[in-house]
């Protein structure tokens, strides 16, 4: 077993909260616990699909009145655009825009994107949802009647 290295964690107070109640509805024993869990979950999910070509959303929230936000992240959608084929925007309550981006390409493009996205300060989520590209649906789905 490789040795323990401490860190300290700072988020804000109402993430914290939920965080808490998370781990108390999943049974964890303490923060440590529950963050090692979500790493290895987010590093796994990230591994192994990197060289394959897929297609999907990734899925942003995010409060506009952040400075330079809106402009930061058109400029980064401009620099992935021959991987966005076309994106919605809905302006949710009168300080959250929710955006929904159809993008296809390799993975490890696609997640870059994603993480761009996620790092902007006044985004609250950047959700990828990814299917290989060249999935065969008969083969997944029994469309007979
Ligand atoms: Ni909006």
């Amino acid at each position: 077993m490789s040795s323990l290295v401490r860190f300290g964690v700072s988020m804000e107070k109402d993430l914290c909260d939920i965080f808490d109640q998370f781990i108390q509805e999943h049974g964890f024993n303490n923060r440590s616990e529950a963050i090692r869990d979500l790493i290895r979950e987010k590093l796994s999910l990230e591994k192994g699909f990197k060289s394959k070509e897929v297609m999907g959303t990734v899925t942003i929230i995010y409060n506009h009145h952040f400075k330079n936000l809106s402009e930061n992240l058109t400029e980064i959608e401009h620099s992935f655009q021959r991987n966005i084929l076309f994106s919605n925007h809905v302006h949710i309550t009168h300080d959250y825009c929710l955006e929904v981006i159809v993008v296809k390409g390799m993975e490890k493009q696609l997640r870059d994107l994603t993480n761009r996205i996620g790092g902007q300060k006044g985004v609250l989520m950047a959700l990828p949802s990814f299917i290989t590209a060249d999935i065969r649906w008969e083969d997944q789905i029994d469309v007979s009647c």
